[in-house]
């Protein structure tokens, strides 16, 4: 059995490294000459614990090599970027090019899986009409299926070996070989359907938790404006058995939560009023935040801003659609001077600093923007000595507040009454 996984990123990668360690010869493709260079040199070029140990067991073993192009297997993996397109529609250009890359090297029996999300019917509209040039019966002689990546950016190895997976087969044959293979490193259940369920399904789990994100922003403001803890109250609701309402925060931001729900509303425009406002909801957190900001520093002479975390969720080094770059943009935009930290992301910007201890002194205000575990442990008794004048928004409900203004600091923290 060869396996070829076009698309080494995120999903890609992971996935092709844990199919490799499971005893299986895997080729990996990707698009990009560094990313095929690092990973042949053993090093990886995403943050994902236990990545990187798992991508030298794969290479030393030898059931993993990497390629610009594909080779020729029994059943190929697509798990190449959707991104969104300026007008909210999905970007299905890599899902094209990788489906023509596997065109001249197909023959009968292969199995193709796209994994990549996608908007419903892009299986039957757009990846089936490239499959076609093959001239083999689709179906019968080459198996398709969507089975979609359902995993957490930190938690990847844990969640792909114990989710449970979905699979989408154009025939009852294609989703059958499809499970045969996913078995082979998945402990969770396999549930088989259609593509179009199984791509919906998809976008339905994440815009699950975009409404359910934007109903507590929604409560945020509401306790904002008529004061109470929405913190609190959220915990409360939640020990009911039937509730489970999510965090308010600085915005909703990565690849998955932040666009998935524009593939469904691309195709249903009409019945998505709720999808819509959910994320219309959402993506205005992030200038609230800003405005909080620019407020809690109103009265001091050129206030400077100390902002901690840019990814876009805690404990991860991604900034794709980070709340955080927006809060940053408009400050800078309105002339404040800011000091970043973001002891997980490596990528060079204006005004980051590579410690802590930098990025506090002198400040007149510090913003808790990602929830960064080792934020929870930050000594800011220590820290208030090495700042201009103490204030402090927590943005993620990390610290004590009360404890805080012991410490002489003035806090407030989103979802809360002003202070
Ligand atoms: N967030 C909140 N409040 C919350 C939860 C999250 O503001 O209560 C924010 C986060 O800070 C972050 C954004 O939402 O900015 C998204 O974070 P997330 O943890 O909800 O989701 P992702 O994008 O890391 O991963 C999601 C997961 N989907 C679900 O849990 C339904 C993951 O399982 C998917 O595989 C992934 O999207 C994906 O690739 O689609």
């Amino acid at each position: 059995m060869k396996l070829c996984v076009l698309g080494l990123g995120y999903i890609g990668l992971p996935t092709a490294v844990i199919f490799a360690n499971s005893g299986i010869n895997v080729h990996g493709v990707d698009v990009n000459s560094t990313v095929i260079d690092m990973i042949r040199s053993k090093r990886v070029h995403l943050h994902e614990s236990g990545l990187e140990k798992a991508l030298e067991d794969a290479i030393d073993s030898g059931s993993f090599t990497v390629s610009m192009q594909p080779q020729e297997a029994d059943a190929f993996i697509i798990a190449v970027p959707t991104p969104i397109t300026s007008g909210k529609t999905a970007d299905l250009s890599q899902v094209v090019k990788a489906a023509e890359m596997l065109v001249p090297i197909l023959k009968e029996g292969d199995l193709v899986v796209l994994e990549s999300t996608v908007p419903p019917k892009t299986v039957e509209s757009v990846l089936l009409p490239v499959l076609k040039q093959t001239n083999l019966a689709i179906g019968e002689q080459l198996f398709v299926c969507y089975s979609p990546e359902r995993v957490m950016p930190g938690r990847l190895f844990h969640e792909l070996k114990h989710n449970d997976r979905i699979i989408g087969g154009i025939t009852p044959l294609s989703a059958q070989k499809c499970a045969e293979l996913y078995e082979q490193i998945v402990e969770g259940t396999i549930h088989i359907t259609d593509t179009i369920t199984a791509e919906m399904v998809k976008l339905m789990e994440n815009t699950y938790r975009d409404v359910n994100i934007a109903l507590a922003n929604e409560l945020a403001r509401i306790a904002e404006e008529i004061g109470f803890d929405v913190w609190e109250a959220i915990q409360l609701a939640n020990s009911h058995p039937r509730v489970h309402i999510h965090s308010p925060g600085s915005g909703v931001g990565g690849h998955c939560i932040a666009v998935d729900p524009w593939f469904i509303f691309e195709k249903a425009p009409k019945a998505t009023r709720l999808i819509e406002l959910s994320r219309i909801t959402n993506d205005s957190v992030p200038q609230l935040v800003s405005n909080r900001i620019r407020e809690m520093v109103s009265n001091i002479h050129k206030p400077v801003i100390t902002l901690l975390g840019v990814a876009f969720k805690g404990d991860i080094d991604d900034i794709r659609e980070s709340p955080s770059l927006v809060v940053m943009n408009e400050l800078r935009k309105n002339g404040y001077q800011l000091k970043i930290y973001d002891p997980y992301v490596n990528q060079d910007m204006t005004d980051k600093v590579p410690t802590l201890h930098e990025a506090v002194t002198g400040s007149d205000c510090i913003v808790l923007l990602t929830d960064h575990t080792i934020f929870k442990d930050i000594d800011f008794d220590l820290i208030g000595r090495l700042m201009r004048s103490r204030r402090i928004i927590d943005t993620r409900n990390l610290v004590n507040l009360n404890r805080l203004r012991l410490s002489g600091f003035i806090c407030e923290k989103i979802g809360t009454p002003l202070a």
